[in-house]
């Protein structure tokens, strides 16, 4: 579909307990096979509550979901693929039963409450270590290349870690089908679990990233060199998810530009611009891009005309429904979707403090100070504790505690 933006009819009569909505974040609009409510998306958001043994999403996450149903569309947090895809102590997998069947306490939640969910699959290549590794072994990767920084592993005292990156072992070309056939796998598996689409994580210097940008990639077989090659597998990967879901409910997430995780390329002018168009190629849901400009949208400052360029060609490039994740707030947001260069706002941290987001900002409500201490790890204090607003006026009682995550 097209990606124009119009404007609500100005003659759209005032009901009487409010005025008439203007702003186009609170518009409808048709992503692919789903007609959403508005246009704030939560965005994918890492927080490490996964129940032990075995990441498996549990009654807590549920409540955590359903808290935040109210958003146009959830995009899941990133979920490992397989065990190989693991890089962080405690993150949700989509590979064993149990997993399948503890994510469908998630989207029933969200379905209950009104909301739609698509699942995040993840794939961390060399974004590991091996204590998070089948048998211990190295993590994998295009190039056995070293990130700088350290890894979040579990220590003997079942706290959380860090530990420095290791070399990762680059993976063989007779390795390739066999990795595609996981991604296949979880998204057949999200079929099961009940989520209403999937969404391929390629950015943020994870595996699919790392082939995608020069700074990782130095292969020499189909899956290296020229961007045709490096794009290869992203491309794959899509080409085997769309065999198990209609594309209409797949999207994909890009980070042009992006330094996540060591990651580095030469000419992401290129790179992205050429990724882009094959995607847009495979008529998608959606595209889901880490905004290159985030850091001048948080710090009030002029975007640097590089990002700008890099989000226009992107613009250019793809003709279906954008979404652009990073350093929003509700009028940044408007302006972004007034400007043309936007279809959907992902909105992450904010969400993090206020469930009820969507209302929060049409009300211009003030919005709860989120705790970076509870951002990964631990049980429901910073995660399923925030209050609504009906909860913070005594209208409501706190919503769908349940113990028996435990
Ligand atoms: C923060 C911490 C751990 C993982 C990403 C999945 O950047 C993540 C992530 C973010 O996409």
């Amino acid at each position: 579909m097209s990606a124009t933006l119009e404007l609500p009819a100005a003659t759209n009569p005032a009901s009487e307990s409010r005025p008439t909505e203007q702003r186009l974040l609170f518009q409808p609009i048709k992503v692919g096979r789903f007609e959403l409510p508005h246009r704030i998306v939560m965005a994918p958001l890492t927080r490490s509550r996964a129940r032990q043994p075995g990441n498996v999403p549990s009654a807590l996450n549920a409540c955590y979901y359903q808290q935040r149903a109210s958003a146009a569309l959830i995009v899941s947090e990133a979920t490992q693929i397989s065990m190989q895809g693991q890089g962080y102590a405690w993150t949700p997998g989509i590979h064993s039963r149990e997993q399948v069947e503890g994510w469908r306490l998630v989207t029933d939640a969200v379905h209950e409450a009104g909301g739609r969910i698509v699942l995040q699959m993840w794939h961390v290549g060399r974004i590991s270590h091996p204590a998070l590794q089948p048998d211990g072994m190295p993590p994998v990767a295009p190039s056995p290349i070293r990130p700088e920084s350290m890894a979040f592993i579990e220590n003997e005292k079942g706290e959380g870690e860090l530990a420095p990156f290791v070399t990762p072992r680059a993976l063989q070309p007779e390795e390739m089908p066999y990795l595609v056939a996981q991604y296949e796998r979880a998204a057949r598996h999200a079929i099961k679990a009940g989520f209403d689409g999937v969404e391929v994580h390629g950015a943020n210097g994870y595996l699919l990233d790392q082939f995608l940008c020069t700074g990782t990639n130095r292969r020499t077989d189909a899956y290296g060199g020229p961007v045709e090659n490096r794009v290869r597998l992203l491309l794959e990967v899509v080409d085997a998810v769309t065999k198990v879901w209609d594309a209409e409910a797949v999207g994909v997430r890009l980070s042009p530009m992006g330094a996540a995780n060591d990651i580095r390329d030469d000419d992401p002018l290129t790179t992205f611009t050429h990724a882009t168009r094959e995607l847009n190629a495979r008529k998608l849901a959606y595209l889901h891009v880490v905004n290159p400009a985030m850091g001048a949208l948080e710090n009030k400052t002029t975007p640097d005309a590089a990002a700008m360029q890099m989000l226009q060609r992107i613009r250019e490039a793809w003709h279906g429904p954008l979404m652009l994740a990073g350093g929003f707030d509700a009028d940044t947001a408007e302006q972004w979707l007034r400007e043309g260069r936007a279809d959907l706002v992902a909105i992450g941290r904010k969400f993090i403090a206020n469930p009820d987001l969507p209302e929060r900002l049409r009300t211009h409500a003030p919005l709860n100070a989120d705790d970076a201490a509870t951002y990964y790890g631990g049980g429901e204090k910073g995660y399923t504790d925030y209050p609504s607003l009906a909860q913070e006026r005594g209208q409501a009682p706190k919503a769908c505690v349940d113990e028996s995550w435990r």
